[in-house]
C-alpha cells in the first residue's frame, strides 16, 4: 500500500450544526452510524438524505466511490474544509475513515463545548490505508470468562483503532467457552471449574455466538475463533474422557499450565467428535478462518497408548511429532471440506505443515519466517512485543506471569512485523500481527482493558501506518489524545509513566 498522505491544510473549523448527511444507498450503512454519533457528541441528529443536489449544503457527503480503487480494501479519503468528504471504494473503507473522522470530533468535543451542536474539526486533507491487512487482537475468554456485554464493549474498541480481526480463543483446559448441541457436556460440565472461591465458569449459547458475530461484521470486524487440540484440552476431556488415551476420570483444572492428558490421536472417534463439533462451529463463524490450536502438546500420553501407537505405524510417522503434524493435517481436512481455512500456533511447524495452513508465529518471528519461507500466510505475534497478559512495568501491583518479561508501551510500538530476511516476494505472506491476551491474570473486563489499553493502541499504529511515519516521541506526544478518548469512553486503561 501506498504510505498515507496527511496535511493539516487550515484552523480548526466549526462546521455544523449538521443539519443532513448527503450520501448514495450503498453508504447509508455508514451515514447511519455517523448520523447517530453526532447525534449523541453534539445533541443534534443529522437526517440522511440522498439528494445529489448541492451536496455541499449537507456538510457532510459520504461516497462509496469506485473510481477511487487506488485507496485498496481498506482506505479512504477525508477531506474537511467549511463540508467534510469521504471516499472510500469499499464501505470497510469508509468505515475506517469514519473512525479517524470520530476520533477528531471527539477531540474536538473535547476541546470546546462552548458551541456544542456544531462540530469542530481541523481541516486538513488525508488520504489513508492500511499496511497490514491483519490487525488483530486476541481474547482468551477460557482462563477467565468474558460476558457477552464486554465481548461487545471489546469489538467496538478494537474497531474505533482500526483493528479487523478479533481471535476468540473459546476452549482450553480451564474451561469450554461454547455451546454445541451435539455435544451438550462440554458445556454442562465443561464450562465450570471448582474452585476455593466455588464453581466457576460460564459460556456463550449459539444464539449469543449469531449476535457477536453480527455486531462484529457491522463493525468490519472478522471474528477467528479457536478451537484448541490436541492439547490445552482438559475441559472436553473432562465432559468426554473417552477422547483421551487413558480414559479419564478428569476434572476441569482450576491451576494454569501444561498437561499431559490430550485427545487421543489413535481414537477415530476423536475425529469424527472434532468433525462435528467444527461443523457447529462453521456454521456460526462466516469467516474464512477457524483456529485449531496445535500449541504445547506433551506427548507422554501419545508414547504409552497402543492406539496412538498403531496410528503411528500404520500411517509410517515419525513419532509422536509425526502423529501431531498428522493430527493437525485431519483437522485441516476437516476445515476444508466445510470451505475453511486453518490457522494454528507455529507449533503445526513440527512434522509438516499442512497444506494451505496459515502460522501464528508466537514463539518469537521465526515460525513465522519458516512458514513464510515454505510459501505459507503468517500472522506474528511474538512473545516479545505482542503478550499483553505480560506485565507493562516492573512496578510492585502489576499482575502477569512472574517468569515473563515486561512489555511496555515503547515496546509495543518498538515492534517490527516484517521480518527483514524475507525476499518482498515472500513478504506478502506476512498478513499483519495481532496483540494476545491471555488471561490467567485477568479475572474481570475491567483488567482485560488495564492490560489491553493502551498497548493496543501503539499495536494499532504499528498496524497501520508505515514505517517511516512511526515515531515514538510523536505516539508520546499524541497518546495524550489518545487518552482522553479512552477517558470519555470509560475505558480502564493503564496511566502511562507510573
Ligand atoms: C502460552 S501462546 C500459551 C497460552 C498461555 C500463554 C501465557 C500459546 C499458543 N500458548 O496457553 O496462556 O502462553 O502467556
Amino acid at each position: 500500500p501506498r504510505p498515507a498522505r496527511t496535511s493539516i491544510t487550515g484552523p480548526w473549523r466549526a462546521i455544523g450544526p449538521i443539519a443532513a448527511i448527503a450520501c448514495d444507498d450503498l453508504a447509508r450503512p455508514i451515514a447511519l452510524v455517523l448520523s447517530d454519533h453526532i447525534h449523541s457528541t453534539t445533541g443534534v441528529k443529522p437526517r440522511i438524505e440522498r439528494s445529489t443536489l448541492d451536496r455541499r449544503q449537507s456538510r457532510i457527503v459520504i461516497e462509496l466511490d469506485s473510481a477511487r480503487s487506488d485507496l485498496g480494501d481498506e482506505g479512504y479519503a477525508l477531506t474537511i474544509d467549511s463540508f467534510v468528504k469521504l471516499q472510500a471504494p469499499t464501505a470497510h473503507g469508509l468505515f475506517n475513515g469514519l473512525q479517524t473522522l470520530r476520533q477528531l470530533m471527539d477531540q474536538g468535543a473535547i476541546g470546546n463545548d462552548a458551541n456544542p451542536s456544531s462540530l469542530r474539526l481541523p481541516a486538513c486533507e488525508i488520504v489513508d490505508q492500511p499496511r497490514f491487512k491483519w490487525r488483530g487482537m486476541h481474547l482468551d475468554v477460557s482462563r477467565h470468562f468474558m460476558p457477552v456485554e464486554f465481548i461487545k464493549r471489546y469489538i467496538d474498541l478494537l474497531a474505533y483503532h482500526k483493528f479487523n480481526v478479533f481471535h476468540w480463543h473459546l476452549t482450553d483446559d480451564q474451561g469450554w467457552r461454547i455451546e454445541i448441541k451435539r455435544y451438550p457436556k462440554l458445556t454442562s460440565v465443561g464450562a465450570w471449574r471448582d474452585t476455593l472461591a466455588g464453581r466457576y465458569g460460564g459460556f456463550y449459547t449459539q444464539e449469543e455466538i449469531r449476535n457477536v458475530v453480527a455486531y462484529a461484521a457491522e463493525r468490519f470486524v472478522t471474528i477467528v475463533p479457536e478451537i484448541e487440540m490436541p492439547g490445552h484440552s482438559m475441559a472436553a476431556l473432562a465432559a468426554y474422557p473417552d477422547l483421551s488415551c487413558t480414559g479419564g476420570p478428569f476434572k476441569v483444572p482450576a491451576t494454569w499450565g501444561v498437561f499431559d492428558d490430550v485427545y487421543c490421536a489413535g481414537n477415530d472417534e476423536t475425529f469424527e467428535f472434532l468433525a462435528n463439533v467444527l461443523d457447529e462451529l462453521c456454521a456460526l463463524f462466516p469467516g474464512q478462518y477457524v483456529h485449531v490450536g496445535g500449541d504445547e502438546c506433551p506427548k507422554a500420553r501419545w508414547k504409552d497408548c497402543a492406539r496412538c501407537q498403531a496410528r503411528i505405524a500404520n500411517q509410517k510417522l515419525d513419532g509422536e511429532a509425526g502423529l501431531q503434524s498428522w493430527f493437525m493435517h485431519r483437522a485441516g481436512e476437516i476445515l476444508a471440506a466445510r470451505g475453511k481455512r486453518m490457522i494454528g500456533w507455529d507449533e503445526i511447524l513440527e512434522g509438516g505443515l499442512a497444506p494451505n495452513a496459515t502460522v501464528m508465529s508466537w514463539r518469537g518471528m521465526d515460525g513465522g519466517i519458516a512458514a513464510a519461507k515454505e510459501g505459507h500466510d503468517v500472522v506474528m505475534c511474538p512473545t516479545s512485543h505482542c503478550y499483553f497478559d505480560y506485565r507493562q512495568s516492573h512496578a510492585l501491583g502489576e499482575r502477569g506471569p512472574i517468569w515473563a518479561g515486561v512489555t511496555d508501551l515503547e515496546k509495543v510500538y518498538s515492534f517490527e512485523p516484517m521480518p527483514g530476511e524475507l525476499d518482498a516476494d515472500l513478504q506478502r505472506h506476512v498478513l499483519g500481527a495481532q496483540g494476545n491476551l491471555w488471561t490467567e491474570w485477568m479475572e474481570t473486563p475491567a483488567h482485560v482493558e488495564y492490560m489491553a489499553f493502551p498497548r493496543a493502541i501503539a499495536l494499532s499504529e504499528v498496524l497501520w501506518s508505515s514505517p517511516e511515519r512511526c515515531d515514538w516521541p510523536g505516539f508520546r506526544e499524541r497518546l495524550g489524545l489518545h487518552l482522553k478518548r479512552m477517558d470519555a469512553m470509560d475505558v480502564n486503561y493503564r496511566k502511562p509513566g507510573v
